[in-house]
């Protein structure tokens, strides 16, 4: 391949180095104003009364609105395929707050500083009620309903219970299997709250156009996820709505939600002024969204050989105020996780409840790195009890090519009977590969005598894309000079797919990757896409662009096979040349220019793709570490990873995002934690007392890529953005344990924990 597997430069990267105004913030409209939420002081109250009438005369305010000037249509912030599955819970603005920071007022003025002195003077009158703050409680509560809507869609028991969503699926009989083990062993795994934090914040700026239409300028994985939900909870037609996705600085699924763009449209169709409202660090850490806290309670049951009979999950989730991605996040813990052993009995059972705390949602990895946690962790502990080496059990039981995963038919995100059956898979390798590097088997001695040192590793698998829900357009347009216009739905937030999409682009069509001009993410302009999750735009919409790429080909075979009197087939697209089976040959140019002023036609194709399949990427990842014993400190100091995501298509890209997964998987593993108080408040809305990995922080990284070849991917690929943030967490807490034997059940292992844990060790 030319152009595929290159590490050709980043389609954005000279205008980032330059600094050009390419983020949602670098742009401006005369006459804008700037929003600011008032948020909830109370866990859990009634919104009885809203006094803008002090802040309406301040300098500079020019609105201020509550519950009773919107119109109450519950939905969902969730920004997923329709009909969501998420529950319809959530109003713009609700008579009733349900943790401190949920959204009371919005004030509008000329300048933020306006807003932000107008927020001191709204008179909110409130009636508080009992809060939970547990999510134990939460189960078990059910005097103190956080959500007791007259119609509210999709949630589990409403009205009734607390419970958001709950899943309870078996493969096999687990009790029975259970009873006829050598060894049962059983463990709790607790997943703390965890945020993005992605270095641009949430941003949106909307206004009404002169054709009276409401765009909406935002930093987004969803923009056409967000036009749909747009109308209908502004009650506008679509056709009125147009969406644009500038560059984005990082989501990480923490903008896989509509976060501040109905507050934003809002605003700009009542005042007829262009709005802008960008949340603080803070109201990142309030107001966005986390990773759900869990606790997950593996048990497993295995022959004195080590065979694993059955694997029962048990999760219980805390979505918080709201069910964002209740179902499928806490669905995904054990589907996109118990298929790494695929046994014969497995019983996955999980309550995700509403507390009063705040927001929990999509969070890279979407509920997988928790669930990885707790199954890699324990197959830790099986081979520990069991005697048996925890490589070679792994090896025994993972699974290998051809297996199907049990749970898939029974447990599709959204559409349920889909069997998926691994078509590729460089697990082996990957294991051999990265034991190999970490030199598992032989530890190297600790630095110092204080210090001892231990290796862990863990393996992890996802998807790529959501099988039979996800899909996404390309349109492919060839012009004059043998360049292409390729416009796509899919969202590059960082990420890099405007760069692997052209690439592949260029690849069908025989043209320097220069050539390829990529437009995306606009809902006027460009075809569809569900938007960047789940792992999905590289396979999915790589293969609409590979799709609508070929029939331009074919279209111009087609014309030149007129010409040249030879079989369409025959005629060669390679390195910017077209040749035919004789000496017959034209650059691409002189094609385009053939095709548009000789045969008269615009070659152009829009092509659709989805896919029945997820076909799964896989990772093996390997940590070592040295864990002080006089103070519990755990110094990471390598980390592999061996990655099969199918064909790789930008080498250097995919270890961009390998390397960058170990940092956040570090964080979760090591020190990571968003505290709340007794009331749900939180006590660390910053990055002095929440700490992510710095570059000063993060271990000598090895990255090993082990390609396959994917039949259902677009040139093999599969995908590669969320399984290596699977591994990491795990394999550090292994590799603690192996150090000084003490198991952290709870992360981030801080030195504290690690000690405490030392100290009990040697009562
Ligand atoms: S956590 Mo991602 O937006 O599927």
């Amino acid at each position: 391949m030319k152009v595929v597997g290159k590490n050709v430069i980043k389609i954005d990267a000279f205008k980032l180095a330059r600094g050009e105004p390419v983020f949602t913030d670098d742009f401006t409209r005369q006459g804008m104003l700037y929003a600011k939420v008032l948020r909830s002081p109370h866990p859990h109250a009634r919104i009885l009364n809203v006094d803008a009438a002090a802040a309406l005369k301040l300098d500079g305010v020019v609105d201020v609105i509550w519950h009773r000037d919107v119109k109450a249509i519950p939905h969902t912030r969730a920004g997923q395929s329709y009909p969501e599955p998420s529950p319809y819970d959530t109003l713009i603005l609700s008579p009733k707050a349900r943790f401190i920071g949920d959204r009371v007022a919005v004030v509008v003025a000329e300048s933020v500083a306006q807003a932000i002195a107008a927020l001191d003077h709204i008179v909110v009158d409130y009636e508080e009620l009992p809060a939970l703050t547990d999510m134990d409680q939460s189960l078990t509560n059910s005097e103190i309903l956080i959500h007791e809507e007259p119609d509210p869609r999709g949630i589990s028991e409403a009205g009734m219970t607390n419970i958001a969503a709950r899943i309870d699926k078996q493969v096999g009989d687990v009790e029975a299997a259970l009873k006829e083990c050598d060894l049962v062993v059983t463990r709790d795994y607790h997943l703390p709250r965890v945020q993005a934090s992605h270095i641009e914040p949430h941003i949106s700026i909307a206004w009404v156009d002169e054709d009276d239409r409401l765009i909406v300028r935002t930093s987004t994985q969803v923009p056409f996820h967000l036009r749909r939900m747009l109308a209908r909870i502004l009650e506008i037609p679509e056709a009125r709505i147009r969406v644009i996705k500038p560059r984005v600085g990082g989501g990480f699924g923490d903008k896989q939600e509509l976060v501040v763009e109905d507050l934003v449209g809002v605003l700009a169709l009542r005042t007829g002024r262009p709005v802008r409202l960008e949340f603080t660090r803070e109201e990142e850490f309030v107001a966005a969204r986390y990773r759900h806290p869990q606790r997950v309670t593996m048990t497993t049951g295995v022959m004195k050989d080590g065979t694993i009979v059955a694997n029962r999950m048990y999760v219980l989730a805390d979505t918080g105020a709201y069910g964002s991605h209740a179902l499928t996040v806490q669905g995904n813990t054990g589907q996109k996780v118990l298929p790494m052993y695929p046994v014969a009995n497995i019983h996955f059972k999980m309550d995700c409840v509403y507390t009063n705390n705040p927001i929990s949602g999509a969070f890279r990895g979407y509920g997988a790195p928790q669930g990885c946690f707790a199954l890699e962790c324990h197959m830790d502990e099986v081979a520990r009890e069991l005697g048996m080496d925890r490589l070679e059990l792994r090896k025994k039981n993972h699974i290998k090519l051809g297996d199907t995963d049990p749970l898939s038919a029974k447990l599709g995100e959204g559409k349920e009977g889909l069997v998926r059956v691994v078509k590729s898979t460089g697990l082996e390798k990957a294991i051999e590969l990265g034991c190999e590097a970490i030199g598992w088997g032989n530890k190297r001695e600790p630095s110092a005598a204080h210090l001892k040192r231990g290796l862990g590793m863990a393996l992890a698998m996802q998807g790529s894309g959501i099988a039979g829900v996800d899909w996404g357009g390309a349109t492919v347009k060839l012009n004059d000079d043998g360049s292409v216009n390729l416009s796509v739905g899919a969202t590059d937030i960082g990420q890099g797919s405007d760069t692997v999409l052209a690439q592949m682009c260029a690849e069908e069509l025989g043209i320097p990757y220069e050539k390829v001009i990529i437009l995306s993410s606009d809902t006027d302009l460009t075809p569809f896409d569900v938007g960047a999750y789940a792992s999905s735009t590289t396979y999915i919409s790589g293969g609409a662009v590979v799709k609508a790429a070929a029939e331009v080909r074919g279209q111009l075979a087609g014309v030149l096979g007129s010409h040249w009197e030879c079989e369409p087939e025959d005629i060669v697209f390679s390195d910017g040349m077209v040749t035919g089976p004789g000496d017959q040959s034209m650059t691409i140019a002189e094609v385009a220019l053939f095709a548009l002023y000789k045969a008269m036609i615009q070659p152009m194709a829009t092509a659709s793709h989805m896919s029945n399949d997820s076909p799964p990427p896989f990772a093996a990842q390997f940590a070592e570490v040295e864990v002080d014993t006089e103070t519990g400190q755990v110094h990471l100091c390598r980390f592999v990873s061996a990655v099969d995501c199918g064909t790789v298509i930008h080498p250097k890209m995919v270890e961009g995002q390998i390397e960058g997964a170990v940092a956040q998987g570090m964080g979760y593993a090591l020190f990571e934690e968003v505290l709340l108080d007794r009331t749900g408040r939180v006590l660390t809305p910053d990055f002095l007392d929440y700490k992510i990995a710095s570059s000063l922080d993060v271990p000598e990284m090895v990255t090993i890529l082990v390609p396959t070849d994917e039949p259902t991917g677009p040139y093999g690929a599969k995908a590669a953005g969320e399984v290596p943030i699977d591994g990491p967490a795990p394999a550090i807490v292994n590799a603690i344990c192996d150090a000084v034997g003490v198991r952290m059940f709870r992360i981030p292992a801080t030195a504290e924990r690690v000690w405490r844990g030392l100290k009990e060790e040697t009562r």
